[in-house]
């Protein structure tokens, strides 16, 4: 066990039984041209987090525990993808229509990989999902229970919707979480501030938050 500064009190972090989580960190949500650029946003607080997460990743790959990557993505006949996803606002580019990195959220396609930054490596666990949350419609939990998890540290893209809601799904299948600060991302600075203080609230409700200096430390110790 070692004990990470965190808030709203000390995570008790357990190696042995922790594995490092990373929500779509895709060109389809950080990079322009993508599915996030089409629904209005400016791209630029995902970058600006890519080289944090670069860092922490790295530091864990040094660990040799487990790494899940997940990416939003769909199926190319988009059978996978409800018809209220699909028909949901008015963005620029549907779900399926081809951008300029290919089509938007389909699996495969160049803008639904993860960012070249943070490329995978072959061992490391890739999750594909169909939702915002990780867990819904996916191997995840079966992949966690398998290797005995039971914290996750996450890290990730947009705070406060694919983040949030694979918090809110481990943390009713009994995972304790470490959302780390600034290696999570919104196109809305005031929802990322939100979600990290509604994680936190209640003594820790669903989960703490840390930086990223502070668990650096700690697994590198
Ligand atoms: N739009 C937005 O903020 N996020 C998503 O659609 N997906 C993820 O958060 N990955």
């Amino acid at each position: 066990m070692m004990r990470v500064h965190a808030q709203p009190f000390p995570f008790e972090l357990d190696l042995e039984r922790a594995a490092l989580l990373i929500i779509d960190m895709q060109r389809d949500f950080v990079e322009p041209g993508g599915f996030g650029e089409s629904l209005g946003n400016q791209v630029e607080p995902l970058q600006s987090i890519v080289p944090t997460v670069k860092k922490v990743l790295e530091a864990w790959r040094l660990t040799e525990k487990l790494v899940v990557h997940t990416r939003e993505s769909h199926l190319p006949d988009l059978s996978d993808c409800p018809e209220a996803k699909l028909l949901r606002g008015n963005p620029s580019l549907r779900i399926g229509d081809l951008g300029p990195m290919g089509r938007i959220l389909i699996r495969d396609e160049p803008g639904n990989q993860i960012v070249p930054e943070l490329t995978p490596l072959q061992h490391e666990v890739v999750i594909d999902k169909p939702g915002k949350g990780a867990f819904y419609g996916t191997a995840l939990h079966e992949i966690l229970k398998q290797n005995h998890i039971r914290q996750l540290v996450v890290m990730g893209v947009t705070t406060e919707v694919c983040v949030q809601s694979t918090l809110r799904e481990a943390n009713d299948r009994g995972f304790d979480c470490l959302l780390v600060e600034d290696a999570t991302a919104s196109y809305f600075p005031e929802f990322k501030a939100a979600t990290l203080a509604m994680v936190t609230a209640q003594a820790a409700i669903v989960g703490w938050t840390c930086t990223s200096q502070v668990l650096i430390q700690a697994i590198s110790s």
